[in-house]
């Protein structure tokens, strides 16, 4: 095989602590600049040598001509053997699955998850370690690092690999192995869930409409819902992956998933709505006239959890990401299981998980999973729900209202301000960071302010400490406001705000959540002074 080594400018790319590098699509498309972050990576984990890997994407504009690059200097470093997604595809869950179940040393997903698509949208690369999640901090930190003092890399010249024919391929002692991207995940689909229970209840006539958003799951879900589990054809809507998403913006949000939204608010909405994400790692669920706040279906998942085969026995513990709703936490009291509450992002659940600490676990961003792989799972949700919808033969908004009236009720929201001016955005957080100390005791708008800190974390596993990972604001009466900004948005700073209230009272759980949190919010604008900071007092997304 011809080896290549090419000189390499150090780019720098990749913000400290996120797992992967997200940035606009004609960035990528840059001479050398894939190359060089291909490069850091193989040499941020210490090489690939004789090593196995999973390679995988969301389908997006890019895709395939990124993986052919992928896989030329996969090889010029001496990888022995690839496994790869048929037509490149594979769904953030189901590489982890894979990487999981053919032992792999890790796995490459080129995805920007959430983000648009297209060549004026987003495009990005996320390397999974041997677990199937995402890489650790201390691996993002060495990768991050190797983009720094990068100066050449490797690549071999080879005719590209047919990504469109099944089976393995010899090069230069290297296996390329091309894979069908359903099978595995499916099959372990099945060992968690009660596919006759589910079947029974689309052949009862239950109606769903899951909105694939032209992105990865769509293959997925039609051929575990349609196919295998007997829903009506058209019951995946947008489900062929296309590079632009069809011009979607595949994030399962009221304001990019509007259409559904609608669907499940008018008199023709089906049994259950759902979406999912790019990647297929988040999951959204509505009800007829009631979409589920993701913090209440985490909650409502931990609770009935036990009626799937899978999770039979009940969960060991439970975790939730910080600015997620207190709702699992309450959950977690009444099975009598420990709660962990980590930083925004999945990779922090990755050593509680592989400890066997906890069974099941999520994040307000619509994100919830188990330790069936190590990444969030939309479709697993979708499945999960249908099983609990399956055994206990009530209604969507039936099941959340007895949650509530057994648990009492988390009112819940998140307020996004988009591509803000980074400095202004920087400079709340900064002097909301300072004034933290000072702020118990006093006075916001008509509450009072009880405790002010900024969340750390210390890994109960390895004992690392992870700081700055958003400022939490507890006021009277047990609301709670937090402030962070985003890690993965391409256009300047988004601030996200995440509003919270309890209500124990069932005569009072009837409230449209913005109404019930109006308190909290003119409390929240008032401590972090937004207005006066980024000049808006409109959020662009109401989640
Ligand atoms: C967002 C979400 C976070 C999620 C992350 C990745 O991060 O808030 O909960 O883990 O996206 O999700 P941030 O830093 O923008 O708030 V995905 O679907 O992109 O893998
Ligand atoms: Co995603």
């Amino acid at each position: 095989m011809d080896i290549e080594t090419v000189p390499a400018e150090p780019i720098a790319g990749q913000k400290p602590g996120t797992s992967g590098l997200r940035k606009k699509t004609k960035v990528f498309l840059k001479p050398g600049y894939l190359e060089n972050y291909i490069q850091a990576i193989i040499d941020g984990i210490g090489g690939v040598a004789g090593g196995t890997f999973v390679i995988g994407g969301d389908g997006r504009y890019g895709n395939r001509r990124a993986m052919q690059t992928l896989i030329r200097m996969l090889a010029a470093n001496g990888a022995r053997h690839l496994i790869i997604g048929r037509e490149g595809l594979l769904s953030t869950p189901a590489a982890s699955c894979l990487i999981r179940k053919r032992q792999a040393d890790g796995g490459f997903i080129f995805s920007a998850s959430h983000n648009a698509g297209g060549e004026d949208g987003d495009f990005g690369l996320k390397y999974n370690i041997a677990n199937g999640g995402p890489a650790p901090e201390a691996v993002t930190a060495a990768i991050y690092e190797a983009t720094k003092t990068i100066a050449f890399y490797r690549i071999a010249e080879m005719a590209p690999v047919d990504l469109a024919k099944i089976g393995t391929s010899e090069r230069d002692g290297m296996s390329v192995e091309v894979v069908d991207p359903v099978a595995d995940y499916a099959a372990l689909m099945e060992e968690l869930f009660d596919f006759e229970a589910i079947a029974a209840l689309f052949s009862e006539g239950f109606t769903l409409s899951y909105d694939a958003m032209n992105a990865a799951t769509g293959p997925y879900a039609k051929a575990i819902l349609e196919e295998r589990l007997g829903a009506p054809e058209g019951t995946v809507v947008n489900g062929e992956p296309l590079a632009d998403f069809g011009g979607l913006h595949p994030d399962p949000n009221p304001v990019h998933a509007r259409k559904l939204f609608e669907l499940m608010a008018s008199p023709e909405a089906p049994d259950m709505g759902a979406a999912s994400d790019g990647d297929g790692d988040r999951n959204l669920v509505l009800g007829p006239g009631l979409p589920v706040s993701p913090s209440d279906s985490i909650a409502i998942l931990a609770a009935n959890a036990h009626l799937a085969p899978g999770y039979a026995k009940g969960p060991v513990g439970l975790a939730r990401s910080m600015p997620t709703s207190r709702a699992l936490d309450r959950v977690a009291e009444r099975l009598g299981v420990p709660l962990f509450e980590t930083p925004t992002g999945w990779k922090f659940f990755g050593n509680l998980l592989d400890a066997g600490k906890i069974t099941l676990c999520g994040e307000e961003s619509a994100g919830a999973g188990s330790d069936h792989v190590r990444e969030k799972d939309g479709l697993w949700a979708v499945l999960l729900w249908l099983n609990i919808l399956a055994r206990r033969k009530e209604t969507i908004p039936e099941i959340a209202r007895t949650h509530w009236a057994l648990f009492g009720r988390n009112y819940y929201t998140r307020h996004d301000y988009e591509a803000l001016d980074t400095e202004s955005a920087e400079a709340l957080m900064a002097e909301l960071s300072t004034r933290l100390p000072e702020l118990a005791g006093t006075s916001a708008g008509t509450l009072t302010v009880e405790a002010a800190d900024d969340f750390a974390y210390r890994d109960p596993i390895d004992g690392s400490l992870t700081e700055h990972q958003g400022l939490r604001i507890l006021f009277s009466g047990g609301g709670r406001a937090v402030f962070r900004l985003s890690g993965t948005g391409t256009e300047g700073a988004t601030l996200r705000v995440y509003l919270e209230r309890f209500e124990a009272d069932a005569e009072k759980h009837g409230l449209d959540p913005q109404e019930a949190l109006k308190p909290i919010l003119e409390a929240a604008r008032e401590v972090a002074r937004i207005k006066a900071h980024i000049g808006r007092t409109h959020p662009d997304v109401i989640t």
